[in-house]
């Protein structure tokens, strides 16, 4: 696909795999990566007509272990705000991308990288997995997202605790506290991994699409609105072949075979 620093792999019932690859630096996010994590959102993904996608990173020991540090230490004002720009952009699109999208870290998650995790619908981690925000041990602050996603994820108090300390914390803990869905064994994160992405790929493709834009969307709306926009999906995804489908599956003690129409 001709990707440096990012690997796709699609396979069977349309999943797809993600994988950051940068092992000799802890898949740290430089400007190239990025860029081509852009390309693939923007240009390539829409056309694979995923079910589920799952983020990963390369190597034995990291998920993303954040922004590239020496990178950002040459940056020049004006391209460090570029920089920071399409950070926000490339997660943006996984966030609000049609696609669900599953996190699973295999390690380190730090700073950048904790964030592109909370950019994913939902996070499976290693039990070896260490998170957190360590950018105020560099004189900055995570500002691709993290102070309001985390905030999001985990209330003020927490947040505040994390960002404001750079403390690591294990996977245990980010479970305790809400930040990972799952904490399983180093070697099952994969599967574990590709078995969510497979119950997820069964289920209706329209239902799954609208309920993430009700929940995402709906969460920055007052109540009204939000259920307002619930009530209009909800309709849609009524009008919708594969509703027929699954109810008449449901009925004839099947399983249903949507079709995405
Ligand atoms: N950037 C660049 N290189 C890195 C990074 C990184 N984030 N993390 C690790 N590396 C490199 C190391 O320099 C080392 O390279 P080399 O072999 O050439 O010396 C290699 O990866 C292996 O790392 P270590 O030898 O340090 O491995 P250890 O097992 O001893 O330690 C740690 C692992 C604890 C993860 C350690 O590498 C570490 O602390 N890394 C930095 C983590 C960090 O601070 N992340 C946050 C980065 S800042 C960020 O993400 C900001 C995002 C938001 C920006 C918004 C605008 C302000």
């Amino acid at each position: 696909m001709g990707f440096k620093y990012i690997q796709f792999q699609k396979e069977p019932n349309n999943i797809g795999v993600l994988t950051v690859n940068r092992p000799n630096v802890l898949n740290a996010l430089n400007w190239d990566t990025l860029g081509e994590f852009k390309v693939f959102l923007e240009d390539i993904l829409p056309g694979e007509e995923l079910k589920a996608l799952i983020v990963t990173g390369a190597g034995e020991k990291a998920f993303v272990a954040g922004a590239d540090i020496a990178q950002m230490n040459e940056m020049k004002e004006r391209d460090f705000q570029e920089y920071v720009d399409t950070a926000h952009r490339v997660y943006e699109l996984i966030e609000n991308g049609s696609c669900p999208s599953i996190a699973a870290i295999n390690g380190y998650a730090l700073g950048g990288g904790c964030e592109l995790a909370l950019a994913c619908d939902i996070r499976i981690a290693s039990e070896k997995a260490r998170l957190g925000f360590p950018e105020v041990k560099l004189g900055i602050f995570p500002g691709w997202g993290g102070t309001q996603r985390v905030t999001r994820v985990l209330g003020l108090g927490k947040t505040k605790e994390l960002v404001f300390t750079g403390e690591m914390i294990d996977a245990n803990e980010a479970l305790r506290i809400g930040l990972v869905e799952k904490v399983v064994p180093h070697d099952e994160v994969m599967k574990e991994a590709r078995d969510l992405a497979g119950e997820i790929a069964k289920r209706g493709p329209i239902a799954v699409r609208m309920s993430k834009t009700a929940i995402n969307a709906g969460s920055e709306m007052d109540l009204q609105k939000a259920l307002l926009l619930e009530k209009t999906l909800v309709s849609l995804c009524f009008d919708s072949e594969d509703r027929v489908e699954g109810m008449n599956a449901f009925l004839e003690k099947r399983e249903p075979l949507f079709t995405g129409r």
